[in-house]
């Protein structure tokens, strides 16, 4: 693995609201180290707590110097790989962070703008997904909670560097913790990992994004 390549950060977070597991940092993981797309993926996980994320993410990207940074995030309930269109400038917690800490309508970035958009093409990337056969969607929110403010501050961070693009992927539930949650939805780690490799793969060779609909009524 050549150190000239550009570099992947990829992060994945840890386990949350009582979970055993987090299914975003098992599938991270099994990326790290890889090739894709010209690229070499260095995968962090993240803590669920507000501040401590963010001080390492800073921290991961200072020392990366990614040229794409993309999180991933558990979003149980979601039926497939959503890719997040827009982070927004606010945290609204609906239960305790990993730390305890449960913000309120505060900012992630206090004089940031109100909202980021996704720098990576989505539109290619959720083509690239169904041509393989992966379930996604593009998804118009990524929540309040500390998600949402990973995506934005990594927006926040790619916004001051020349040429770096940044998103956020949420993914459902492992089957695993669905056996448990009646009637959850549920995807396979396996089918996970080669979603976020076509996604990588498409987003590290895609300039220009794909156009056409994938909005929603609601
Ligand atoms: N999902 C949470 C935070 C950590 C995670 O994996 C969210 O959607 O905000």
């Amino acid at each position: 693995m050549s150190p000239s390549l550009p570099r992947i950060l990829l992060t994945g977070f840890d386990p949350f609201g009582g979970e055993p597991i987090n299914p975003s940092w098992e599938a991270v993981r099994a990326l790290h180290g890889k090739r894709i797309g010209g690229h070499l993926v260095v995968a962090r996980q993240l803590p669920t707590e507000f501040a401590a994320s963010l001080r390492l993410l800073k921290a991961a990207e200072r020392e990366v110097r990614p040229a794409i940074l993309l999180g991933v995030g558990q979003a149980g309930g979601r039926q497939q790989l959503s890719l997040e269109r827009v982070a927004i400038n606010v945290q609204d917690a609906r239960i305790p962070d990993n730390a305890g800490a449960q913000p309120i309508d505060e900012p992630v970035i206090a004089d940031g703008p109100a909202a980021y958009f996704s720098t990576l093409p989505i539109k290619a990337m959720l083509a690239a997904l169904h041509a393989a056969g992966v379930p996604a969607e593009i998804s118009q929110s990524a929540g309040t909670y500390v998600c949402n403010h990973i995506a934005y501050a990594m927006l926040h961070l790619a916004a001051k560097r020349r040429g770096v693009r940044a998103g956020f992927i949420h993914i459902p539930y492992l089957p695993l913790q669905a056996a448990r949650l009646r009637g959850a939805a549920s995807m396979a780690q396996a089918e996970v990992e080669r979603g976020l490799t076509i996604a990588l793969r498409t987003a590290a060779r895609t300039t220009t994004d794909r156009k056409f609909g994938a909005g929603t009524l609601d």
